[in-house]
């Protein structure tokens, strides 16, 4: 870590209470993007006296009943027309999917005007409310974010602490930080798009759980990616928790500007060493917030109490773990935590076994870093994949998934491109190319899956792709997958296995 240089948050006091004048007040600010986000931003800041004009891109009746909720209470709507900046902006609030070359930041940019993200401004608002503020234990990396702040949050709740899993997740901050709720700590999983339009926010402790190329196409590079992630390190005050099986994070957190004090905490999923949490014959320990950690280990919980227990998951509850201990949560609050949490539908869930072939349902891998995860939990799979591959390569998760694949089943716009990968690493393993995109092709997909498999084999559907070239999204394709797993078990002799 370079230094302990202490940077206070920017923006308001943080101290004024409801009755005192807000320093918002009268500012004139435009909020980039009418989705989740910008509504939540537009409101806070309207409610504290500030001009808002939203302005959007789009132009569709869904926006159109937006704009009006928010016309209704004096907040000014612009639809069809992201590029001009508005007459009299003095600083610019933005959505996180709006990438840093869209024209009205080079319009902001040219009238001197900041651009801040809505996550930024939850950070301002701190406090605005008259309360204590807090602490964000923060989370990104490029899979497991979502998993590892519900795991975290659940942890948080098991040592009795008033806590919530806000931000990507789909929760905005704003409207918790200054919400009626009052709670001790939150659980902030943040995006690279976020990290980047957030530049004072200073998380208590915060991880990076992995890092693989993703968004390329919204940050520019791989390194302008990264440093983004590595936001999340920057002022932290406990732990800087990184992956020790991913050296990019630990060199992040070498990177970092924290606070006196702040320790760099790693996770692995074999034996930790001083300063690590890890696993020790199938029990999760901690070797950094004890005592003595160089010669003493503390058990936090068994590795049958992660769902599902696959290696990557596992590795998701350490960091959940880690930063709970470094704020300061007892080791069976994680145990608790852990065995409390139910993982979210679509990631690795088990949807049923029939005629002894497990039937798995990753929809949530819809790039190839969360799908490499997915094919390592698994001996013996029969993989449905495809989809929208948004421009990635399958050569090193084909090479590394080769030996344990029974046969594959592709669907979706761009099967070419895996088919190619699998006929270089993978000749000899079975290939079903199922040409038709429409949603009832999964059926298909399916059948043919059981057709490959034999008992003992899991059909896994991970398709490393965006579904939006069949399905509406992940979750529908995930729903097409279990019905046609569904209708499966219904024909079998017997029924179901479930
Ligand atoms: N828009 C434009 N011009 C642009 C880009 C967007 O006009 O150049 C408009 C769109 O027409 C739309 C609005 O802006 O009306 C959408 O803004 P947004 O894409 O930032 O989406 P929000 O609805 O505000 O949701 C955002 C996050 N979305 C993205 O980062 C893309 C949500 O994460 C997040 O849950 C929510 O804020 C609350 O914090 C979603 C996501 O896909 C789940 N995240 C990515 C990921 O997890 O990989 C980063």
């Amino acid at each position: 870590m370079a230094g302990h240089q202490v940077t206070p948050p920017s923006g308001s006091s943080g101290s004024s209470g409801p009755s005192e004048p807000s320093a918002w007040s009268g500012k004139n600010i435009t909020v980039a993007g009418l989705g989740v986000s910008g509504i939540s931003a537009a409101r806070a800041l309207a409610g504290l006296g500030a001009r808002v004009t939203v302005v959007d891109g789009g132009d569709s009746p869904q926006l159109r009943e937006r704009a009006a909720g928010l016309e209704a209470d004096g907040i000014a709507v612009r639809l069809g027309d992201a590029e001009t900046l508005p007459e009299g902006t003095e600083l610019v609030v933005t959505s996180p999917g709006w990438k840093p070359s869209s024209p009205l930041f080079a319009a902001a940019a040219e009238a001197g005007v900041d651009v801040v993200g809505d996550v930024e401004i939850a950070w301002r608002l701190r406090g605005e409310n008259g309360r204590k503020p807090a602490a964000w234990l923060a989370v990104t990396g490029t899979n497991g974010k979502t998993t590892t702040v519900q795991m975290l949050a659940s942890i948080l709740k098991a040592a009795g602490l008033r806590t919530r899993a806000v931000g990507n997740i789909g929760t905005p901050i704003i409207d918790v930080v200054l919400g009626d709720e009052e709670y001790d700590v939150l659980a902030v999983e943040l995006s690279s798009y976020q990290l980047h339009w957030a530049p004072s926010v200073r998380a208590h402790s915060g991880a990076v759980l992995n890092l693989a190329p993703d968004h390329l196409d919204w940050h520019g590079s791989m390194k302008a990616y990264a440093a983004d992630k590595g936001r999340i390190y920057e002022g932290n005050q406990v732990a800087c928790v990184y992956n020790a099986a991913d050296p990019a994070t630990e060199h992040l957190v070498r990177q970092a500007d924290v606070e006196e004090g702040c320790r760099a905490i790693g996770f692995t999923l074999g034996a930790p060493g001083p300063s690590m949490l890890g696993v020790v014959e199938g029990i999760l320990v901690d070797r950094a917030f004890v005592e003595d950690r160089r010669t003493t280990a503390q058990e936090l919980a068994e590795v049958s109490d992660v769902k599902p227990a696959a290696p990557h998951n596992v590795a998701n509850a350490l960091a959940a773990a880690a930063l709970a201990r470094a704020f300061g949560v007892e080791p069976q609050a994680v145990r608790d935590g852990l065995r409390a949490f139910r993982p979210d539908a679509h990631r690795i869930a088990h949807v049923a076994d029939v005629a002894g072939v497990a039937y798995v349902d990753d929809s949530k891998a819809t790039n190839t870093h969360a799908a490499e995860a997915s094919l390592a939990a698994y001996e013996s799979i029969v993989w449905i994949a495809g989809g929208l591959a948004k421009g990635a390569t399958f050569d090193t998760l084909v090479t590394k998934a080769a030996k344990r694949l029974r046969g594959v089943v592709l669907i979706g716009a761009d099967r070419a491109v895996i088919a190619e990968a699998l006929a270089r690493h993978a000749p000899d393993v079975p290939v079903v190319d199922l040409d038709r995109t429409d949603t009832g092709a999964m059926a298909e997909a399916v059948r043919e899956a059981a057709r490959l498999a034999g008992p003992g084999d899991t059909v896994l559907m991970a398709p490393a792709c965006a579904s939006m070239d069949m399905f509406t999204d992940y979750n529908k394709r995930g729903e097409a997958f279990a019905e046609a797993v569904r209708d499966l078990a219904g024909q079998e002799p017997g029924g179901a296995g479930a």
